[in-house]
Formats: structure tokens, sequence, C-alpha cells
């Protein structure tokens, strides 16, 4: 099977409390607050590590829950939840299936992302006091966890891909150089999914992509091989394959050229990349018209490379020059391996709306401050109010024309509105 999605559930833990905690000392008759502050949920952490092959185990596990942050005891700290690292295969795109929208492409070796923040633990009430508040009696909960559906998606990771039109050979020819055994026939469209094979060549080795043939249209959606274009973006070096003697009587370097324009219409960045021509099948080339045929190909300027996947004639100088690209390609400066983890940009927007029952504010920060709010403790919504106050919140209610005792929902909590707490 060709396995290479899966859909699963990324849970980080969620904030633990602040304590309500003062000072008790002997002789000392009203001490000051020292409630401590709860711990920090567990991150879900991603890293890209090249021995995973495929996301198979996502298909056993389809959700991963870190730990809460423990609550803050008296002038004690809550203890952190613990992270949670998963390992997926080098070039795992993630996406997030609720915003749908790809959060992250996993491409390095060593490339960590922090696909769920875990929620900060609530301040304790050491943190509130303030001229005129010496006793604060409320501390502040832990934040909310994070919650990502994702999809996970992995491409098919070769540094050279066989592109062409069906028939000319592709299959043919990875199993001549290497040891992938995809079926061959002499039919379009025998190979439907892509076969993967590696190459040895001298002292190094590489792998190929067998891809389905492409044809017109082919970058618009036309027969199997749109779907699998995408793959080919992962390939650093294409080996063009064209079928140099059409049974169809067709011309060969008109085929060269349909098959050239699918893959620009389809992405010119594709396009770009290092391309030798493998003009196969001169095996049946009748004797005297070898040479018109390659000359004209010659024409392109392209590197060209007569040969026969069915004889195994020409493979040398081919991998040869395929290997020189591969490594020019592969010197080209990658991303620095022991990066910093990368993370989903904070949503620091808010806005208000006016509705039939009253008003609604949104935006996760907003919604982050009142669901770490006590909201049983007057002091810590008074606390709140003035957060809100400070963000802006309270007067765009006011612009929006809300008066005093109006409902106002905030997430799942509802408020009356009022000017000043
Ligand atoms: N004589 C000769 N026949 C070849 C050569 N290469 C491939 N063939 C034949 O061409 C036909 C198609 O070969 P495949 O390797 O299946 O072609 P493909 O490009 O993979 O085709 P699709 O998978 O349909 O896109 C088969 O009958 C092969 O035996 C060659 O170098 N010489
Ligand atoms: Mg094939």
């Amino acid at each position: 099977m060709f396995l290479d999605e899966a859909e699963v559930t990324f849970v980080s833990g969620r904030g633990g409390s602040g304590a309500v905690s003062f000072h008790r000392e002997k002789h000392v008759p009203r001490g000051g607050p020292n409630g401590a502050d709860g711990g920090r949920g567990g991150h879900i952490i991603l890293i890209a590590d090249r021995g995973r092959r495929t996301l198979y185990d996502f298909k056993l596990q389809q959700r991963f829950e870190a730990d809460s942050g423990v609550h803050g005891v008296g002038n004690k700290r809550g203890k952190d939840g613990r992270d949670i690292e998963i390992k997926v295969p080098v070039g795992t795109i993630v996406r997030d299936l609720d915003l749908d929208e790809i959060l992250v492409d996993l491409n390095v070796h060593g490339m960590k992302f922090v696909l769920c923040r875990g929620g900060r633990g609530g301040y304790g009430n050491q943190h509130y006091t303030s001229s005129v508040r010496q006793a604060p009696n409320f501390a502040q909960k832990g934040a909310p966890e994070e919650i990502v559906h994702a999809k996970l998606e992995l491409k098919l990771l070769a540094d050279v891909g066989l592109v062409g039109l069906p028939n000319a050979g592709k299959s043919t020819l990875i199993s001549m150089i290497s040891a992938a055994r995809p079926k061959i026939a002499d039919y379009p469209f025998t190979t439907i999914v892509p076969n993967l094979g590696v190459v040895k060549f001298r002292d190094t080795s590489f792998v190929v992509a067998d891809m389905p043939g492409l044809i017109q249209g082919a970058s618009e959606g036309v027969g199997l091989g749109h779907q699998f274009l995408k793959h080919v973006e992962r390939n650093r070096v294409l080996i063009h394959v064209v079928d140099a003697y059409p049974i169809d009587g067709s011309d060969p370097l008109e085929n060269y050229h349909l098959i050239e324009n699918e893959l620009k219409l389809y992405s010119e960045e594709i396009w770009k990349r290092p391309r030798v021509i493998a003009l196969n099948k001169t095996d049946i080339i009748p004797a005297g018209e070898f040479g018109g045929i390659r000359e004209r190909f010659e024409g392109l300027g392209v590197p060209l490379f007569p040969i026969s996947a069915a004889t195994g004639q020409g493979m040398d100088p081919l991998l040869f020059e395929v290997v020189q690209l591969l490594e020019a390609a592969m010197a080209e400066p990658e991303i620095p391996v022991l990066m910093p983890a990368l993370e989903k940009a904070v949503d620091q927007e808010w806005s208000v709306e006016q509705t039939d029952e009253g008003f609604e504010v949104y935006g996760k920060r907003v919604l982050r401050l009142v669901a770490m709010t006590d909201l049983q403790n007057d002091d810590a919504v008074r606390y709140l109010h003035r957060r809100l106050q400070r963000l802006g919140v309270i007067d765009r209610l006011r612009e929006l024309g809300a008066e005093e005792g109006d409902t106002v929902y905030v997430g799942s909590a509802v408020f009356a509105y009022t000017d000043q707490l």
C-alpha cells in the first residue's frame, strides 16, 4: 500500500492554576501574598526524523495528549507537564484540518515544530499586589490546552524523478538501474502509483521514483499523472524518458515538448529543475535513422543520453551525469539542522460584533484571558475587566453602543456590560 496520509488529533496539556497563599511567619502579624504559579502544560512537538519512513505509526495511534501542569500549592510552584516529542518522517507536511491550512513542512532532519503549546501556568496571587491591593485573594487559572486536528501528508522522497509519456519505458528503466520491480507492459498507464528504487552507482546511491505517465492536460488533472505531480516537487533532478521510436508513429520531439509544457504549466519551479533526456528504445531504431533523431534532440541543449532500458545500453553515462547534477543540487545551502523549534504564530487579534442577543467578543487572546480567570472571584473579575480595558475591548463595546447591563459573550462566558468595575 502506498501509505502517505494520516489524520491525528494532538492535545497539549493545560496550565496548572496559581495559588492563593500568604506568608505565615511567627511574629509577623499579616504576611504578604506568596501564592506560587501553576506549572506549564506539556507541549506537543513534532520532530522530523530521517529514521522514519512512513506514517504507519499514526494508523495505530490517532490521538496524542500531553500532561497538564500541576497547580501551585502555597508557595510551591506546580511542576510543568511533560512535553511529548513525536517523530515523523522527513518530508511530512502538517495541515490543520479545522483551518484547512498548512502549518509546517518538516523537510529537514532534526527540524522541530511546536504544534500545540502547553497552557501557561496561572500566576499565583503574589503577582497581583499593587499599591492599593496588598492582600490579593485571587490567583489566575492555567491557560487552556490547544487542540489541533491535523492531517499529516508525506510526500514521496526521491532525489530523482522519471517523467515522460505513458509507455516511454520509465518502469523498464527503474528496474534496470535499481532493485525495484514494477509492472512493465506494452500499454499506457501500466504504472498507477509511483515506485521507488534505490540506485547504487559507484560509491554513491540515490532514490529514484518511477512516475505514472503524464499526458496532455496532466497539469489540469487529465490522466493519472496529475495527482502524482506533487511528488515530483521533491525531486532534485528529473530524467525525462522519451520513446525514440514510438509505435503509434508520433514524433518523439513533439512528444518531448508536450511533456515539458505540462511540467511548466504545473509549476515553473519544477520545470526549472536540472534535467536530462534519456532517449530510450534506441535498440529498435532502424539502422540509418538514429543519427537524424539524435541530431534533432541535440538541438535542445539539454544533456542527452541515448539508452536502451531493455538491454541496459547507455546506463553508465546517464547515471554519471545524474550523480553530477545531484551533487551540485545538494551542495546548495540547506537549512541548518539544529534550529530552535518553530511555532505557530500566536493570534493576537480580537474583534467585537453586535448580535441579536447582545455583543460577542472574538479572538484567541481575549478568550484565553477569560479562560484563565476564576469567574467566581470578584477581585479576579475586576482584574480581568482592567485588562480588557487596557486592550481596548471595553472602549470598542462602548463605541458599538453597549450600555450598562447589556449581555457580552466571550467564548463560553457571559458578562453584563459595565463601564467601570
Ligand atoms: N525495445 C525496447 N522496448 C522497451 C524499452 N524500454 C521499454 N520498452 C517496452 O516499452 C513498453 C512500456 O514500458 P514501461 O517501462 O512499462 O513504460 P512506462 O513508461 O513505465 O509506461 P507507463 O507506466 O504506462 O507510464 C514495454 O513493453 C517495455 O518492454 C527499450 O529500451 N527497448
Ligand atoms: Mg510504468
